[in-house]
């Protein structure tokens, strides 16, 4: 393992940009385990090969694999798209993979956080997950980042800034006692601020309806840019995601950002409800401590869950009575990238999405006032 960094990001001078600002690269991992994608994953690997490519078209991709699968997924694959062997325990990039930071002087750094599968042995998502653990630093080395070792359990879809100082996360998912009980809320939130560079914190309650990550905030939020969220919203009053969807209005709607600003709430519609089928559940493998699929059971569907490349948005095609309707609001949101929608039903069945098994590379630039 590389050795890691003594200080803090932030008394370093960096910061994780928004993930709206411009990148160079990347990363996805490859599905396989059979336990958690029907049919020993074949059909999630067309998602994500389909995810891969069309967001190669706009950042270029690394896809981690498995020595195993490393000549399938190599096949499968466009040659620009580049292909490295990584060992992990399933494929969520946002989550095992590590943040990377910027300063103004052009240079690049990683967080590694501390990985336990949302949750360890206290409603974690399997075990053991500690090939998952070890990604970050692999993913750190091969881009020749340094390596800042954080001293808490995170995952990168928990989180979302601005970039101007801004963090958004979720009471359910950072305060839940599987993730730090040693910590108080006032001792995450400087954590936080101290791996991210930022300075003020916005908290959400509660995740969408019954997501297995304890309340991502990536499924339920994001920044579209500096003082704009895109907000997940249920607008029947008897879907239980309308409460949850309301309040988050109501919290952003009287918060404001670290430059003082209120923030502009444009909702996104809710899909669905989107449900497994029979067949869907009757094709993933049972295994002890994986979470049982079952028929009938809701997905964790958002448009939210998108990925903003530097000339395309790549968003989750999930449900055709409103994918059209988010597209539009994407398009408005990004009115210079291309909006192009990916079926991603295989993706939601492993229980999450675009967002979730991506991990940008910012670019990075030295500002003018530093260069002289
Ligand atoms: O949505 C995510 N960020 C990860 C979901 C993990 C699901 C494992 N079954």
């Amino acid at each position: 393992m590389s050795a890691t960094l003594s200080r803090t990001p932030a008394a370093d001078g960096y910061r994780m940009p928004g993930e709206f600002e411009p990148h160079c690269g990347c990363w996805i991992a490859w599905p396989e385990r059979p336990d958690n994608w029907r049919l020993g994953a074949k059909p999630a690997q067309a998602a994500y090969a389909a995810v891969a490519e069309a967001i190669n078209a706009s950042d270029p991709v690394t896809m981690a694999v498995s020595d195993a699968q490393f000549e399938h997924c190599r096949s499968v694959l466009s040659p620009s798209i580049r292909v490295v062997e990584i060992s992990t325990d399933d494929a969520w990039m946002r989550d095992m993979g590590p943040t990377f930071l910027v300063d103004d002087r052009g240079g690049r750094r990683g967080v590694d956080w501390r990985f336990n599968a949302w949750g360890g042995l206290h409603g974690g998502l399997y075990f053991p997950w500690d090939r998952d653990e070890r990604v970050a630093s692999k993913v750190l080395e091969i881009e020749g980042a340094e390596r800042y070792r954080a001293p808490m359990v995170l995952e990168g879809g928990s989180i979302h800034v601005d970039g101007q100082g801004t963090v958004m996360a979720t009471e359910e998912c950072l305060l839940n006692p599987n993730r730090n009980p040693e910590l108080s809320r006032e001792q995450i939130e400087q954590a936080l601020f101290e791996h991210l560079g930022a300075e003020k914190m916005i908290w959400l309650g509660r995740g969408v309806f019954g997501d297995e990550t304890d309340g991502h905030v990536d499924n339920l939020a994001c920044f579209a840019r500096p003082g704009v969220v895109l907000l997940t919203y249920a607008e029947d009053r008897s879907d239980p995601q309308h409460a949850i969807s309301a309040d988050a209005q109501q919290r952003l709607q009287a918060a404001t950002d670290a430059r003082g600003r209120r923030l502009e709430v444009v909702r996104l519609p809710s899909p669905g409800p989107v449900t497994i089928t029979e067949e869907e559940a009757s094709g993933v493998d049972a295994a002890e401590g994986s979470l049982p699929r079952r028929a009938g059971d809701r997905l964790t569907a958002s448009y939210v869950n998108f990925y903003p490349g530097n000339s395309r948005v790549v968003f989750p095609l999930l449900d055709e009575r409103c994918d059209e309707q988010a597209a539009d609001i994407l398009r408005r949101c990004f009115p210079e990238r291309d909006v192009v929608g990916v079926p991603a039903r295989e993706i939601l069945l492993g229980g999450g999405n675009i967002h979730c098994i991506t991990q940008q590379i910012p670019a990075a630039r030295a500002s003018s006032s530093v260069t002289g």
